[in-house]
């Protein structure tokens, strides 16, 4: 996988030398470049952004220097060995608190293309016409990493970075533990042990001992439920009820949750508020 990102920080990105990340591009898995959006500015003070049209607080990222860095990254002119039309084809991602929540379900999707350009703005946001001229050329999601204001794209862009490429074919050593993470069947994670048996007072639950794996594989389901159930209430609403045995029932039933026609319903509270 290709990836562009488009900043008036490259030293944010400078992590993205660490760890997996950094080990899937030494492997060559991942081609990753990081751009100076200062480089595409004509003036002599290298002006990124100005007023905003009807007033307000803040400044707004400027059309004409977004629009001939996304030109230049896009046609493989920067640096890039892809100035081949026939090549494949780039998906812009643009990280900004108002676009569509990031899930792991869009990290799949990214994992799956094979060229993503960033483009990371400050959070008063770039000319709203950049990313509808974007468009026009390649496809475009606007992406939200949580309901919190960042003070620019970049750490989102890390974020979605980590999240999809630890989904790459040969970055992850064992594939096992992405099939069993949170998420993976709409529920959070079951909580984890490791040695000594006992840590300060604390003893290490016994059925984990047993050797027995039925009942190992049981109660990790049930402490997810439980966990996402009190932590996650909109988690377990979404549920498939096709997808829960009759002991899952019994669990959820335990903790007010019923299967009713349109799916899964609190007794005693509604989730939304
Ligand atoms: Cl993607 N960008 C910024 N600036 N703030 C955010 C965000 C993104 N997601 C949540 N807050």
């Amino acid at each position: 996988m290709r990836m562009d990102i488009i900043t008036i920080f490259p030293e944010y990105f400078d992590p993205l030398n660490l760890s997996l990340v950094g080990k899937a591009r030494e492997a060559g898995v991942l081609d990753i470049r990081v751009h100076d959006l200062r480089a595409w500015t004509s003036d002599r003070h290298r002006t990124v952004d100005d007023t905003p049209y009807g007033g307000g607080a803040g400044m707004v990222m400027k059309p004409d220097v977004w629009g001939r860095a996304l030109d230049a990254v896009a046609s493989g002119a920067d640096g890039g060995d892809r100035n081949d039309a026939s090549g494949p084809e780039p998906q812009l991602v643009i990280p900004t608190p108002s676009g569509r929540p990031f899930t792991q379900e869009m990290a799949a999707e990214l994992a799956d293309e094979p060229w993503l350009i960033f483009a990371c703005g400050r959070y008063e946001g770039i000319d709203a016409r950049v990313a509808e001229d974007a468009a026009m050329r390649m496809p475009v999601t606007e992406v939200s990493i949580g309901d919190y204001v960042l003070n620019g794209g970049e750490v989102a862009a890390l974020v979605i970075t980590e999240a999809v490429v630890r989904l790459l074919p040969d970055v992850l050593g064992n594939p096992e533990s992405l099939r069993e993470e949170s998420f993976a069947d709409g529920l959070l994670e079951y909580p984890v042990y490791t040695k000594p048996l006992s840590w300060r007072g604390r003893a290490v639950p016994d059925v984990l001992l047993s050797g027995h794996h039925g009942n190992v594989a049981r109660w990790r389901r049930d402490q997810a439920l439980h966990r996402t159930a009190e932590r996650r209430p909109d988690l377990i609403a979404e549920l498939d009820p096709a997808d829960l045995d009759e002991h899952d029932r019994a669990v959820l039933a335990d903790l007010g949750w019923v299967v009713q026609p349109t799916g899964l319903v609190h007794a005693r509270r509604s989730v939304a508020h």
